[in-house]
């Protein structure tokens, strides 16, 4: 009923501001706006100046890159602030309704009031995955390479920043994360040397809301239990009996063979110093205690950061400690594990980066797992946490990465410049100039698309162009944004992603959200940004490749089934990125060959930039998904909160954990029993024997079986005792295998 009330009330603000759109108000209304601004506060007056001036300077600034999620909370912010400032008084115009760049952002009119109803403060965090709370939100920015070489150097800069109030800061290579206050992204502006500005947007939680099965099959009756009452106290559940792994065990330690492997091969985790976990926190919930008493965990964790370090709880901020959860399967695979070290993932790239190394250099983990993805890490090179993946790998981690639950297809492929410029007119009567890309499937400049009731998507647009954050300069020479439109009325612009990419990074991170009860039906167009002359900008080159995801998993877009979605760290080389099936329908549950999950993201991205900046001619093609794992197991309270699909899928009472974020620690597991049992074996060999010994499995969306490595299932689902076996029977291991370069085809636009 709430969820209903403020779709309803979402609406209503909507259909307001849509009203606002067909008929702009001209902002010649000056003397009867100066006239009340007058009677109020001086504080409403300096927060419409501030409006006015910011419009200007964040639309498509030259100096500074910002996202479209910091620009709306910016704009949400100074919201808040007039609000405050006006105190129930009424302006006769309303500066966010008809202002360029904020009227017509629907997700902006969809979340005016944020700062004072944690209700929405909490949705726009969940469906955007933000990191933020009423004071402020966690950022990444990069900092110009100058600032390195000048006297005072990065320390001069990082005590200005905290100067100003920006805390929580961490640095990795030359990107700062930090909790930045509402207040200070006009100032931001002036400090030269930052050059991109973005809200840190890390995808947590196991699945996507709208996809409640999964994809899975039913599960069979023989596997459902009565339902036991209340969240404390139960247990029992199919426990195996060679376990000493408290109340509840993992259905994945039977999927990947590990009961029989423990008993076969006489390995346990316990040579072993401990495994490294990177999610969003760990004990925010305060659940470490009793499962630890009840031997669901070690007693030793070892906390090296959760996710109070780095962000100010607060009502509206719900870590999930899906840490907690992720440890809770490792240790029923390796009960012997004499440690288990976390490090939040939360925080920005830069603190995600530094987590991954303290966990090999401070905790001395020999086996390390991450179930998150940020939104801007690249598609085609990379980035600054696959670079701390590979740091460690070469150290002798194995590493171990959700492949992602983006199962949902998106685009990719050439950009097809359709060849001609084309004028948009903005609400305010401004136009801004595109040349649009033609999709091919459907042979205009028009991708349709649906939007169900109440859901939002995170599109994710990234092109083949160098990432100033990754690379530093030139950055991108191009700029593309997303423009979507109301499909019923054409001309009607509904959302818009305008990200300034020149010189800064290719990438156009958009959120949008459908306030309605009914779906919208949308066209979605991909325009590369034609500044007007007195800019002094060219437009620069057309860009080669293209791709589109939306991380949230919620738009319906017709294209081709068999795009690759996952990206980030999960493709560094020094990663091996795991796909999900649910347990139940695995080899050892009765289903051969095992189904993989709907949801769960396929490969591959080529590599297109070498580490120095590089082009690479042509691009590498990467196997990006290694092997597919068990998901949907039991844990004794993961998922922990109801917003989480499908808590208890088996009906037993123990909720069950579903996604790339369960099923890649229960394979890093089986690499740390392998590791115990040889510790001799390189990553990269432990990854080439789960690979070789895997039980193949078919991609769902090509015709017929794929015998072998195929794009969503890699080598298939990993098989304990296979691997064991094939470590006891053999002497030599091949030796580390050089990527192969070949010639790809992505298709004519
Ligand atoms: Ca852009
Ligand atoms: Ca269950
Ligand atoms: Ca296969
Ligand atoms: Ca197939």
């Amino acid at each position: 009923m709430r969820h209903l009330c403020l779709f309803f009330a979402a609406c209503c603000i909507t259909a307001h501001a849509q009203q606002t759109l067909r008929k702009p108000v001209a902002s010649t209304d000056t003397q009867s706006k100066k006239r009340v601004v007058d009677e109020v506060a001086p504080i409403a007056k300096t927060v419409l100046e501030t409006v006015d001036v910011d419009l200007k300077r964040l639309t498509k600034a030259k100096d500074l890159s910002i996202d479209n999620t910091l620009y709306t909370l910016h704009f949400l912010h100074l919201e808040q602030r007039l609000h405050e400032a006006l105190k129930g008084k009424q302006l006769p115009v309303d500066p966010f309704a008809v202002s360029k760049g904020v009227a017509f952002a629907t997700t902006f009119q969809t979340f005016r009031g944020l700062f004072r109803d944690s209700e929405k403060l909490r949705r726009f965090m969940r469906d955007t995955h933000t990191q933020a709370t009423t004071k402020g939100v966690i950022v990444d920015m990069t900092i110009m390479p100058w600032v390195f070489r000048q006297e005072g150097g990065i320390e001069s800069l990082e005590r200005r920043l905290q100067r100003m109030g920006i805390t929580k800061v961490a640095r990795y290579q030359h990107v700062i994360s930090a909790l930045l206050p509402y207040g200070k992204i006009g100032d931001l502006t002036r400090i030269k040397a930052v050059r991109v500005l973005r809200a840190a947007q890390a995808k947590i939680g196991p699945t996507s809301r709208t996809h409640p099965h999964y994809g899975a099959r039913p599960i069979v009756s023989s596997l459902a239990r009565e339902p036991r009452a209340g969240r404390e106290g139960r247990g029992g559940g199919p426990s195996a009996p060679s376990s000493k792994s408290g109340l509840v065990t993992s259905e994945g330690d039977k999927a990947m063979g590990t009961d029989i492997v423990r008993d076969t091969f006489a390995v346990n985790g316990s040579t072993l110093r401990c495994i490294g976990i990177l999610s969003d926190s760990f004990n925010f919930l305060g659940r470490q205690e009793k499962l630890i008493a009840s031997g669901d965990l070690p007693e030793n964790i070892i906390v090296l950061q959760d996710i109070d370090e780095v962000l100010d709880m607060e009502e509206g901020v719900e870590p999930t400690d899906e840490g907690s959860g992720i440890a809770e399967l490792i240790f029923d695979v390796v009960p012997g594990i004499p440690a288990l070290a976390f490090h939040t993932a939360q925080g920005g790239q830069a603190n995600f980066a530094r987590g991954i190394e303290r966990l090999t250099s401070e905790s001395k983990c020999s086996v390390t797992v991450d179930d998150i993805i940020y939104s801007a890490e690249p598609f085609f090179a990379t980035g600054i946490v696959g670079q701390a993946v590979n740091k460690v790998a070469a150290k002798g981690t194995a590493y171990y990465s959700a492949a992602g639950n983006t199962g949902t297809p998106g685009l990719f492929g050439r950009f097809n410049n359709v060849g001609r410029r084309t004028d948009v007119t903005l609400p305010d009567g401004s136009t801004v100039t595109y040349e649009f890309h033609r999709f091919k499937e459907t042979g205009s400049i028009d991708l349709p698309f649906t939007l169900g009731p109440g859901v939002m998507s995170l599109f994710v647009l990234q092109w083949d162009q160098p990432h100033f954050t990754v690379f530093g300069p030139p950055g991108a020479l191009t700029d593309l944004d997303i423009l979507i439109y109301d499909r019923s009325r054409p001309l009607q612009l509904l959302f818009i992603g305008a990200e300034t990419s020149f010189g800064a990074d290719p990438v156009e991170v958009l959120p949008i959200i459908n306030p309605f009860v009914s779906p919208l039906e949308l066209n979605l167009r991909i325009g590369k940004y034609i500044p007007p002359k007195q800019a002094g900008t060219p437009p620069g080159p057309d860009p080669n490749l293209i791709a589109l995801v939306d991380m949230a998993n919620d738009a319906v877009l017709p294209t081709r089934s068999t795009s690759p979605t996952s990206f980030g760290h999960s493709n560094a080389q020094g990663a091996s990125a795991v796909g999900a099936s649910f347990y139940a329908n695995t080899t050892n549950f009765g289903t051969a060959p095992p189904l993989v999950n709907d949801f769960s993201s396929r490969g591959s991205f080529p590599l297109v930039f070498r580490k120095n900046g590089s082009r690479i001619v042509p691009p590498i093609e990467r196997q990006v998904v290694k092997f597919v794992g068990p998901d949907g197991a039991n844990t004794r309270f993961f998922p922990s909160r109801s917003y989480l699909p499908d808590v208890d899928l088996d009906g037993d009472g123990n909720p069950n954990f579903s996604g790339t974020s369960a099923s890649a620690p229960h394979v890093a597991a089986l690499a740390a029993l392998i590791r115990e049992k040889d510790p001799s074996l390189t990553p990269r060999q432990i990854q080439m024997l789960l690979m070789e010994t895997a039980d193949d499995m078919n991609d769902p969306a090509t015709p017929g079986f794929d015998v072998g490595i195929d794009e969503k299932t890699g080598a298939g689902f990993v098989n304990g005792p296979a691997a064991f076996r094939a470590l006891s029977s053999r002497r030599a291991y091949p030796q580390e295998a050089e990527l192969a370069t070949s010639s790809l085809d992505y298709g004519r636009g």
